[in-house]
């Protein structure tokens, strides 16, 4: 397409986001002029969020990593100085022949989820490493407790057709902040309350999407499983249910009667310091609700140690009382396994080179402080980060620092900026944006496919994540073809083939840039049933976990830094700490860029006029927020946006932004969760006091 001001291309938007956004660049003379939400694409809307409307400014900061560097002072200083691409791809070349030779697990790639495009984020990247025989990543950083938990139960992360919940009458979102952290989803939740839905926000913050609900219960930080086996507790005991559809479509319901008999809104009202009758209250609105109720849960209460298990007793309420059966109702945390992604396909994990003599070793994203510093059988030698930055985003940030300050570490970063963790790289280097190279995209918070085509050139000698890989490829003498398909290529190995879901779909894909599924819409996944599961129901009972040595039931999980659980610790640090995203970043990006900057202003800390005033601090003070394992600076905030008990760090700011060089995860413990060994971050036991 082209206009008198210019060419128009379809991108998508790469950013860790459940609204994956179809997006229209303007280029003129070779420059993206203009960038915005295609008004086509039905959830995209026409409209972009606060931090991508402004993703020009991103493409063109003045602080861009342009070309390939070295370090040449201490680690973690800073100080590169610029070298060629031969000279970068030859000595990490060199490096990683020479330590694989004695064993390849000791390197390590290191990745999240800078861009989610599945060339650049699970294609040549993984296919290089496999080919390599370096050390696997858990990915866990976010979601695996919350996904884990929902998929012994459910089947998949499938749930209710986002597009259709203005069909709900009741609409629970439960550890989610859609206003700030799923914009579009929120316009569809926002028309469900027009349409005369209620909305109910549990968050133990008052978050700008609370003020926007009916009501605002806030639990006590990790209490979530307990609410939620008070609530079933009401609907049996009070016979809510609707027995036609736990007959036949869930597993174990007379041991769950028998298991929650005794978790009563009582029981609970201690554990998630709500009254009893407010629990009570909620489980009578939500059975009258009937078939017309949706949960919108998010990963807020999945980052605690009972976060598995508390996602996984949300996700049986909707069995109870059949919700399931109306569009749009039910429960909804991730539609990523709507996506027929080809696994296999993609990453080639039959690529590494000799198990017998290296037994796969993996090695968990969360506690990568703790491994850089201790893992042995190998100790991790060289480390690769792309798509991340774990010095500003791992938990336990003092040993995240101290393992990467490790001289004997070599470490290679692909960024676009000079992060955190680029400071400490031996070779720094520089990576294209999504303007600049070739994706696909699936989504998990809508049902669209997107491609996205590279609306400009690469900007200095930016390269992008798979061209590097092809690179070291070619120079470690790799010959296998799958490690220099073209993106194109990696892309078209992307879905399954033959799958229904997706057949057909390339050519809108090619045009517009985005497709929906083939799937029915409405789409109501369960609606008679159907679950993905061994058992085709909703697993009450999960055989699968009892398999892997875990409670085959809903059960009562608590946060690991409570007074119940740690009374000693709690002690000494009383304060419930969890760190949500900041509106204007995006976990660590975005937080370097002016505009951003200014408008989130300074790291803060919101507490409670009780418990400032119980410490001696008012509105405005600079605070020290610590505990055992480190700490931080942050301004007060002196608000009843928080309840007392809980304190509230709006993240993730650069730590070498911040005036004393650290920022929250100087006190986040790397402990992992109850299921898929997730991070704690939102488990964190701190006191405050005046710096
Ligand atoms: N603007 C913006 N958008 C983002 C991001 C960002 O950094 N900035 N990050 C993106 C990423 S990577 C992700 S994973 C998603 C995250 O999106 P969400 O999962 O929605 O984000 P969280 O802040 O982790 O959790 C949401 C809410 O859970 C609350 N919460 C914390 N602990 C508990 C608890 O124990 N129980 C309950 N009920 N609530 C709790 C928090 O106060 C927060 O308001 O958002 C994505 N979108
Ligand atoms: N205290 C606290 N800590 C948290 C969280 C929290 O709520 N509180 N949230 C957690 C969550 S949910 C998540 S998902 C993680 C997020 O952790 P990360 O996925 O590490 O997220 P970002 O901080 O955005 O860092 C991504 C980096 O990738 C770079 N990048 C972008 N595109 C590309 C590319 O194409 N190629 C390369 N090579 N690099 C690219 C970006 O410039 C950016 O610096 O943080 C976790 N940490
Ligand atoms: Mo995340």
């Amino acid at each position: 397409m082209s206009t008198a001001t210019g060419r128009i291309v379809r991108a998508a938007c790469p950013h860790d986001c459940p609204d994956t956004c179809a997006m229209e660049v303007t280029v003129a003379d070779g420059r993206a002029v203009k960038l915005r939400g295609a008004a086509d694409m039905p959830f995209t809307h026409g409209a972009l969020c606060t931090k991508v409307a402004h993703y020009l400014e991103r493409v063109y900061s003045d602080q861009r990593l342009l070309y390939p560097m070295k370090r040449i002072g201490a680690k973690g200083e800073g100080r590169f100085t610029r070298i060629t691409w031969d000279e970068a791809l030859d000595t990490i070349a060199q490096r990683f022949g020479a330590i694989a030779a004695d064993d390849p697990r000791a390197i390590l790639p290191y990745s999240y989820a800078g861009t989610m495009g599945l060339v650049h984020s699970s294609g040549m990247d993984r296919r290089f490493f496999h080919r390599l025989g370096a050390s696997l990543l858990d990915r866990t950083i976010c979601a695996s407790a919350g996904a884990y938990g929902w998929k012994a139960t459910i089947g998949a992360s499938v749930g209710a057709d986002p597009e259709a919940v203005a069909n709900a009458r009741l609409i629970l979102i439960w550890g989610a902040n859609p206003v700030v952290s799923n914009l579009h989803g929120w316009r569809h939740l926002q028309e469900a309350k027009r349409r005369g839905a209620r909305l109910v926000c549990i968050d133990p913050w008052r978050t700008q999407t609370a003020e926007k609900c009916d009501l605002h219960l806030a639990p006590l930080p990790g209490s979530d499983g307990a609410l939620a086996l008070a609530m079933m507790q009401v609907l049996i005991a009070e016979d809510h249910l609707d027995h036609d559809y736990v007959a036949r479509h869930t597993t174990g319901f007379a041991e769950l009667r028998e298991r929650v008999r005794e978790y009563t809104p009582e029981w609970a009202a201690t554990l998630t310091g709500l009254p009893a009758d407010a629990i009570r209250q909620l489980a009578r609105d939500y059975a009258a609700a009937g078939h017309h109720s949706l949960i919108r849960l998010n990963y807020g209460l999945n980052r605690h140690a009972g976060g598995g298990m508390a996602v996984r007793n949300v996700a049986c309420l909707p069995a109870l009382t059949g919700a399931w059966r109306q569009p749009g109702c039910g429960a909804l945390l991730s539609t990523s396994g709507n996506f027929p992604v080809d696994q296999r396909a993609l990453e080639r994990p039959d690529l590494y080179p000799d198990p017998a003599r290296f037994p796969p070793r993996t090695i968990n994203m969360t506690t990568i402080g703790r491994d850089l510093l201790e893992a042995s059988d190998p100790p991790i030698r060289a480390i690769y980060v792309y798509n991340s930055n774990p010095l500003a985003v791992a938990p336990d940030g003092n040993r995240v620092r101290q393992g990467f300050a490790r001289e004997d570490l070599f470490c290679v970063v692909h960024e676009l900026f000079q992060t955190d963790t680029a400071d400490y790289a031996d070779i720094l280097l520089p990576a294209t944006s999504q303007l600049e190279h070739y994706d696909v995209h699936t989504a998990y918070g809508h049902l669209y496919a997107l491609t996205n085509t590279p609306a400009i050139a690469p900007l200095g000698e930016a390269k992008p994540n798979s061209e590097v890989f092809r690179l070291l490829a070619q120079r470690l003498g790799f010959t296998e073809p799958a490690l220099f398909d073209s993106d194109e290529a990696v892309a078209a190995a992307a879905f399954r083939q033959g799958d229904p879901r997706t057949q057909g779909l390339g050519g809108a894909l090619d045009e517009r840039g985005w497709a929906r599924l083939n799937l029915p819409r409405p789409f109501a996944p369960f609606a008679a049933g159907g679950f993905p599961t061994p058992s085709g129901k909703c697993e009450f009972l999960s055989q699968r976990l009892a398999a892997a040595g875990l409670d085959p039931l809903p059960a009562w999980h608590p946060p690991r830094e409570s007074a119940p659980v740690s009374p000693a610790l709690a002690a000494r640090y009383p304060l419930a700490l969890i760190s949500p995203p900041a509106r204007n970043f995006l976990n660590s990006s975005f937080a370097n860029l002016p505009r951003f900057l200014a408008a989130e202003g300074a790291p803060r800390l919101e507490i409670h006029p009780q418990d400032a005033a119980a410490r001696g601090l008012a509105d405005g003070d600079e605070l020290r927020i610590h505990n055992a394992r480190g700490e931080f600076r942050a301004r007060a905030t002196v608000t009843d946006r928080v309840r007392t008990g809980v304190v509230v760090s709006p993240s993730i700011w650069w730590r070498k932004l911040a005036p004393d060089g650290r920022n929250v995860n100087a006190v986040t413990s790397d402990a992992l969760t109850d299921f898929g060994g997730g991070a704690c971050f939102y488990d964190c036991l701190v006191e405050v006091a005046r710096a």
